[in-house]
Order: C-alpha cells, then structure tokens, then sequence
C-alpha cells in the first residue's frame, strides 16, 4: 500500500476508507505542525492531503516519492503549478460539492449586511431595544436591486439563481470570457467590470485566485461603484487591496462589506474592517456546514485513492490534467 499524509482532520469514516486503500498518518491537531516537522512527515509519503499548505518547490523537494496533493477545497491558488509539474505531482480539488453551500452563505452576507443583522442582534441582546428600532438603524432591500457578480463560474451561478428566483434581483455578471450558458439557463446579463460596478446595489466577488484576480477590485474600482453600494467578498482575501476597501468604507465610497476572506488570515485583531459597524465579517466559513465539509473530504479521499491509482475518476486540476494523461 501506498503512503499518505493528511495535514487536514478527517471524519472517522473518511478515514476507515483511506485506510482500505493507503497507509494512512495523520497530524494530531495539536499544536502547530512546523514546517520541519511537515516535511519529515512527507520524506516519504505518495500522497498528501491538505486544505491550504503551500505545495511549493522547497515542499516538493522534501517529498521525493510525493505523487499526488488532494486538497479539500475547491481553490488551489496553495498549489505552485509550475512546480507541481517540474516534480510530476497531480493536484486534486473538491469542486461541485460545495457550490450550493458557499452560494447560501453568500445570500446571507448580502441579507446580513443589507440589514444590519450583527448591529441590531446585539442592540436587541444587551436591551436597547428602542434604539434597534430607530430609522438611525433601518438596513437597505435586498429584493428587486441590482446585483452584479465577478465571477460567474459555478459558485456564481448558484448565486444568481437564488438572487434571481428568491429575492426577484436584476443580475449581472463579468467574467473574462463570457458564460453563455448561465446567460441562456438564468437571463443573467454580461456586462464590462466599469458597467457592471457602477451599475451594482450589491457587488459580489467570486472569482479563484490567480496572477490575473489579485487585487482585481482596488481603489478605482471602488470610486466606480455607488456610494450606497454593498461589496461581498466570498473568494479569496488577496483578490481584493485591502488598503482600498478599508478606505472606501472610512470615506463612504461604498455603504457597507460583508467578508469571509481576508488578505491575513486568521485575521490580525488590529484590522480596522474588524471595527467598523457597516462590515460583517466571518472566518472563511463559505463551505462550513458539516454536510458539507464531510462531503468535501469525502471526496478528497476519493480523488487521492483514484489518481493514486491511476484512474481519472478524480477532479485533477485543470493545469494539471495533461500531467495526469502521461502519468497514467
Ligand atoms: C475551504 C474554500 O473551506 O473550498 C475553498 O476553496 O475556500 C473553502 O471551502 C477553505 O479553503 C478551507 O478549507
């Protein structure tokens, strides 16, 4: 049987079905794994399972027999491809099993912030009541405004449809080659980034992290959208400059942000979005729910075993894919 490392805590029965498959070791969760103790971990492994640790060039060298990553979750910007490919390692992903969750969370920032959920739950539990019921704390409507969505890949689809079919919302998206399927199944509308942000009451950032998304939503983004805008980042923290967006909310550009991501994460106690009353925040949360999260290992497991095996019945990344052909 082959070797594998998880960094990653699994569910027993994820676990009870690697071990039919795998020589499995685990991480005990405790304290934190140095990066010494990982790639001693790894000195001989076949096969690791992650969430977010870097596989980069000095990782890869440590892990000579190292031949397939499974990360549980659907963004890989933790995988260096170049890399990846120079040391012949597959890379898998968990796509598909979380869009409907990630999408619910989504819908719940816009709602949460729109109005002003954190705020008023808080006035209402330490007895203001009167004061939570003031026109000083009235939200924003959610139904029938304008949303515009960057990224509408899966996730951005599910999003739409629930803006479209549950909240009656005008949705537009930009996306760097159009989707026209989502533009025939949903009547969703492409528009150019300038448009789609000026036009925007809610903008909402789903885009995976690339060199093309890093700070794709900067300041003179934000001068484009309305002053009574709401922005919604459920992608990745470094797709927004953050300098920016604290910014925007400090002078009003925008009207209020709700954030699962963040550049730093965990996030550093002194950033000033952690203050502000017109943002809510969570800690990348989006794929959370324990249906989910179980599913998501699940079928990380699954990817392992399969490309481990040499079948493709596993998500391998799509950078990565011509590797999986020849490693077959
Ligand atoms: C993960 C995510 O939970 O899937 C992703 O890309 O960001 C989340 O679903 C997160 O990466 C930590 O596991």
């Amino acid at each position: 049987k082959q070797k594998v490392f998880t960094v990653q805590a699994l569910p027993s029965d994820v676990k009870e079905y690697l071990k039919k498959h795998v020589i499995l070791n685990e991480w005990d969760q405790q304290g934190p794994l140095t990066r010494e103790q990982l790639f001693n971990e790894v000195a001989d492994v076949h096969g690791l399972i992650t969430s977010g640790t870097p596989i980069n060039e000095e990782l890869l060298q440590s892990a000579p027999n190292l031949r397939v990553v499974s990360t549980v979750s659907v963004g890989y910007n933790h995988f260096d491809i170049e890399a990846m490919k120079k040391h012949r390692v597959l890379g898998t992903h968990t796509p598909f099993v979380l869009d409907d969750t990630v999408a619910d969370l989504v819908i719940a920032l816009m709602l949460s912030t729109a109005r002003r959920i954190p705020e008023l739950d808080a006035l209402t539990k330490s007895g203001e009541w009167k004061k939570g019921t003031a026109g000083a704390m009235f939200g924003v409507d959610v139904h029938h405004k304008k949303l515009g969505i960057i990224g509408m890949g899966r996730i951005g689809e599910v999003i739409a449809k629930r803006a479209k079919f549950g909240f009656d919302m005008e949705v537009s998206y930009y996306n760097r080659n159009r989707n026209l399927e989502a533009e025939e199944r949903l009547d969703v509308h492409a528009k150019e980034l300038d448009q789609l942000l000026s036009e925007s009451d809610f903008v909402v950032l789903m885009v995976p992290l690339t060199s093309e998304t890093r700070n794709l939503i900067g300041e003179r983004e934000f001068q484009l959208m309305k002053k009574s805008a709401i922005f919604i980042n459920g992608s990745r923290g470094q797709t927004v400059d953050e300098e920016s967006l604290i910014q925007a909310l400090q002078t009003g550009e925008i009207l209020a942000a709700g954030l699962d991501v963040y550049q730093e994460e965990p996030t550093n106690p002194n950033n000033p979005l952690l203050k502000m009353p017109n943002v809510v925040t969570l800690p990348h949360i989006g794929s959370a729910t324990s249906e989910t999260r179980h599913a998501m290992a699940m079928l990380a497991a699954r990817n392992l075993v399969a490309a481990l095996n040499g079948d493709d019945e596993c998500f391998v990344v799509k950078e990565l894919e011509d590797l999986s052909s020849t490693l077959e």
